[in-house]
Formats: C-alpha cells, sequence, structure tokens
C-alpha cells in the first residue's frame, strides 16, 4: 500500500560569504534577489494551485506551503557562529515539520545543513551534491579548515552521514588528487557532468535514487556552478561544460519527492547578468516545493 503525504517547506536565507576564500564574493546578496525572482513565481497561483507546464498539471499550493523563515544569525566576522546558526535553523525547521531550504551564501553552508538534517533525528543521511568542484579539501593555509571547498569533506566526516549512499553530480575539469584518494577512501561516488551529458539526465537520476535508496534521509545540495555559466553568470567561479538550466530544473523536478533538506549555495548577485542567475535558482526552489510536497512512500 502507498502513503501520499503532504509536506510544507520553509525558506530560510544565509547571507554570508566569508568563506568564500576563493572566486569571487558576494552571494551574501543572493537570498534577497533569489526573494524578490520569487514573488514572480508565486503571483501565479491562483485559489491555492498553481499550473506546471513543463507535464500539463496543476499543483496544490496553498499559502503555507513555502513560507519564509527570514534570515539565519549570520555574522560577517565569525564563520563558526555563522554555521552553528544556519545548522540551527535547519534543525528547527525539521523539528516543526517542514522542509528547509537554506539559501547561501556561499558553499561553506553545505556543511551545516547536512549536521542540521543529520542532528534532526536518528538514521542515515545521505547527500546528493551538485557542484562543478569536490569540495572536499581537508584543510591548508589559505582556506583553513570550513571554507567553501571543504563543504562536502565537513559533511562527510559527520557520524550520521552516509558517504557510501551519498554521491557528487556534475563535477568537471580538474581538482586535487588527494580528493580523489578521498573519495575512493570513503566510497564516495562521482557522476561528472561529462558523463551527465553522455547518458542524459534521466538514467543517472535513476542511479541517484537507487543509491540513496539505503539512507533515511536525503539532503539535495545545490552549488549554483553544478550549471553552466551560459546559463548561471552569477555565481562564484564560472566552469564551462556544466549543466543547462534545463538538466538542472529536470533534475531537481525529479529529484525532489525523494529528499528531506536543500541548500542553495553560490549564486552571486555581484556577477549575475540581469538577475538571470537568481532567477533560475528562484526557478529551481519553485520546482523543489511544487514537485516535492506530495511524497509517496511504500
Ligand atoms: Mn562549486
Amino acid at each position: 500500500m502507498s502513503v501520499s503525504t503532504t509536506r510544507r517547506f520553509t525558506l530560510l536565507g544565509a547571507p554570508f560569504d566569508g568563506a568564500a576564500t576563493l572566486g569571487w564574493p558576494g552571494s551574501r546578496y543572493a537570498p534577497a534577489r533569489i526573494r524578490a525572482a520569487m514573488g514572480w513565481i508565486l503571483q501565479r497561483r491562483e485559489d491555492g494551485r498553481i499550473y506546471c507546464l513543463d507535464h500539463g498539471t496543476t499543483h496544490p499550493f496553498p499559502e503555507d506551503l513555502l513560507t519564509d523563515g527570514g534570515d539565519v544569525a549570520t555574522v560577517a566576522h565569525d564563520l563558526t557562529a555563522t554555521l552553528a546558526a544556519a545548522a540551527d535553523a535547519v534543525r528547527a525547521a525539521l523539528a516543526g515539520g517542514r522542509v528547509p531550504v537554506l539559501l547561501g551564501g556561499d558553499d561553506s553552508l553545505l556543511f551545516p545543513a547536512a549536521r542540521g538534517l543529520a542532528e534532526s533525528g536518528p538514521g542515515s543521511v545521505a547527500v546528493v551534491h551538485l557542484d562543478a568542484h569536490l569540495d572536499l579539501l581537508d584543510r591548508n593555509e589559505q582556506q583553513g579548515t570550513h571554507s567553501h571547498s571543504s563543504g562536502m569533506r565537513r559533511a562527510s566526516e559527520l557520524p550520521n552521514v552516509d558517504v557510501s549512499r551519498s554521491l557528487q553530480l556534475a563535477s568537471r575539469h580538474f581538482n586535487f588528487p588527494s580528493s580523489l584518494a578521498y573519495r575512493e577512501e570513503r566510497g564516495l561516488r562521482n557522476i561528472p557532468a561529462a558523463e551527465i551529458h553522455r547518458r542524459g539526465v534521466d538514467p543517472v537520476v535513476d542511479d541517484v535514487l537507487a543509491h540513496v535508496a539505503g539512507a533515511d534521509r536525503v539532503l539535495l545540495a545545490f552549488d549554483i556552478d553544478c550549471v553552466d555559466p551560459a546559463h548561471a553568470p552569477g555565481a562564484g567561479a564560472h566552469e564551462p561544460g556544466g549543466l543547462t538550466s534545463y538538466q538542472a530544473l529536470h533534475l531537481v523536478q525529479r529529484l525532489a519527492p525523494h529528499v528531506d533538506a536543500m541548500v542553495l549555495t553560490e549564486v552571486n548577485p555581484l556577477t549575475d547578468l540581469h538577475d538571470q542567475t537568481a532567477n533560475l535558482a528562484a526557478y529551481l526552489v519553485a520546482h523543489f516545493v511544487v514537485h516535492g510536497a506530495s511524497t509517496v512512500e511504500s
């Protein structure tokens, strides 16, 4: 027998880019720009419903489906306090029975999102990490231990995070051989952008869902630089060869019903063009909410 569950979502802003130790800072301005773009999407609701043209379907969208929990208590000069506040906010949303959607901010925020979800209850957490980069840096002089290059590394060290059920998607170009060694040592799967382009999104999503099925809860960690800079110029770094906006949206639509928390990072209004990337981010969130509102468990 299958049971259909209706879920509710809370938007949380984390306007912090103090850990953007490489690339362009500026993601502190993203929550405000993404919220502004959300306004254009949400005004298409009528009588508590919204019409999805991609599938020719209408979906419930009552007022409380997506509420804005405001910004977490980030501290511009204090990375530790900021990460703790973000984890607290994620945990509080989950304790209130809602799915948190944390808007960065830089990608150091992957770690508190994973921590908040991992500490919200017993059982294991799988991280589905979409990113051009691996973010598995242990430490270095320039970036320390908790920068935007170490989020997945720190998340993978949390006791409740099941690394063997986690995976990284859309990575490309070059990274540290030590990060490859760490991935192999921990059994962290990687599906590079080249493989997604070669095989197509749907077969890859089928793989992802089978891979995370053994975990109790799933975090979707979405660094906007998984998308090609041609489609998402407002990012912390430009890595050509990424996903198209369509591929990213389709991926999120399919993953959403299986995800328990989302963190969306590295949107950078200072490198954006006419809010193009903030607008994409707003649509990613909207599709996550609309398509993730109903989960079916067998
Ligand atoms: Mn990245």
